[in-house]
């Protein structure tokens, strides 16, 4: 259910608005697993202030929870925990605000140590001021990744002093991963494939993307960390290139202050990645706002899109763009540098997205010509583990190959294939 404050619920451009946020809210209870069996916007012409929406509307809902029955629902807005509690009392059902749904999903997501402490820390200061009777029983369910472990919820209410504890330990926790982190991350084993990191707003599209371009892929299946963790899979370029394409988050308009800290952690992965892809939804009313909000936050990462690393932005949804518009975007696709048009439904502008992947990783990396004498199958073994295999030609001499080799890995080519390189180039 989204709820939408009357100062915004007047006019037909608003309704689209209202319709949007609910559109969000509905992306990102699906982002955690649930299933969503029935939405609505809910005008809110005055807050009241026990259960915010009137009285009229919690009634009308409460018959929709005995239509429905749902495990929970979900209130787009933020409530106090006495709204919350008398809500979930009128329905008689677990209830989640935005902020408890927004927080569900960065906990599932962060993965570095600095990430997970970034969104205990807020799920912890969130809890310490309310009941959390239908979560702590949502995270069992789902085997989410229950904060406290143990103790159950009431024993936590009455314990803020625990909390607080905590609070304070995560806090001194946080200042040393912080001083390490750059020795940590150069000490992280290295991901065997160049990564390629989708970004954008909930809603962009990234999953679908990511869902569609590794969908026919078996190379999903070799590649043993892909099974462990579902928002990476591998993928192959059309000229065999190997790559790893990454899932993330995305942005959420209107986030709540306290979980940005959180927000920004669950991005520490983009920050390994080798090419970082903007997936813009180009049928959106606000997608320019949104472009300044996502290069503004890469920035304060310390992220320099197109400059310490290529970027790749991607006009997504053109299928729902009047034809000739979208026949001018697809018909600008090959332009070097320029974004790509696509839509991750219908396929459209995909082959050209893939394209644009092996150019640039390969031309990030370094060239070799060279030739392998017939007997030497060691090194060719080598050659086809460690490198990419751009042309080969069996003449009577030997093997003749294009290679390009990633920079890191160039030292151990040159001693082990002196003799037999032919050419070396960058790009
Ligand atoms: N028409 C259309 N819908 C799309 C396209 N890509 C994604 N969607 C829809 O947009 C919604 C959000 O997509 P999702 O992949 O979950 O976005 P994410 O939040 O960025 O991961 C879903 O309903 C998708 O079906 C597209 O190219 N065209
Ligand atoms: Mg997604």
């Amino acid at each position: 259910m989204h709820v939408e404050p009357k100062a915004r619920a007047a006019g037909a451009r608003i309704d689209r608005d209202a319709e949007m946020r609910l559109a969000e809210a509905i992306g990102l209870t699906a982002a955690i697993g649930l299933k969503v069996v029935a939405s609505k916007i809910v005008p809110l012409v005055h807050p009241t202030p026990a259960t915010l929406i009137g009285s009229g509307k919690v009634d009308e809902i409460a018959g929709d929870a005995r239509a429905f029955e749902p495990e929970v629902i979900i209130v787009n807005a933020q409530l106090s925990p006495v709204q919350q509690r008398n809500l979930e009392k009128a329905w008689s059902t677990k209830v989640l605000d935005r902020t408890a749904l927004i927080l569900e999903i960065f906990g599932e997501r962060a993965r570095t140590r600095e990430g997970r402490l970034q969104v205990e820390f807020a799920h912890l200061t969130y809890q310490r001021s309310r009941l959390v009777r239908s979560w702590t029983h949502l995270e069992r369910q789902r085997g989410g990744f229950g904060f406290l472990g143990g103790p159950g919820e009431t024993q936590i209410e009455t314990d803020r002093r625990l909390i607080g504890e905590r609070l304070a330990k995560i806090r001194r926790e946080l200042e040393g991963v912080k001083r390490t982190r750059g020795i940590q991350r150069q000490a992280r084993r290295r991901v065997p494939f160049p990564v390629i990191a989708l970004v954008g707003y909930t809603n962009a599209g990234k999953s679908t993307l990511f869902n569609k371009l590794t969908a026919s892929d078996v190379m999903a299946k070799d590649l043993l960390f892909a099974t462990l963790d579902p928002t990476m899979r591998g993928l192959k370029l059309p000229k065999g290139t190997k790559a790893i394409l990454s899932d993330t988050v995305g942005f959420i308009a209107d986030l709540p202050v306290e979980l940005v800290a959180a927000f920004r952690a669950t991005l520490e992965e983009v920050l390994e990645a080798d090419i970082i892809v903007h997936v813009r939804d180009a049928s959106h009313a606000e997608s320019s706002a949104q472009k300044v909000d996502v290069l503004k936050v890469l920035h304060e990462l310390g992220i320099e899109a197109g400059v310490d690393r290529p970027f790749v932005e991607v006009l997504n949804k053109i299928d729902l763009l009047a034809p000739d518009v979208r026949s001018g975007l697809l018909l600008a696709n090959g332009r070097p540098d320029g974004p790509i048009a696509a839509s991750a439904v219908t396929g459209d502008g995909l082959d050209k997205l893939l394209t644009r992947f092996e150019e640039e990783l390969t031309g990030a990396n370094i060239r070799f010509r060279l030739m392998l004498p017939h007997a030497d199958g060691e090194g060719l073994a080598w050659v086809y583990r460690h490198a990419q295999v751009l042309k080969r030609s069996d003449k009577a001499k030997g093997v003749e190959l294009t290679l390009a080799i990633n920079p890191q890995d160039v030292d151990r080519f040159s001693s082990r294939f002196s003799t037999n390189v032919l050419t070396k180039s960058a790009g």
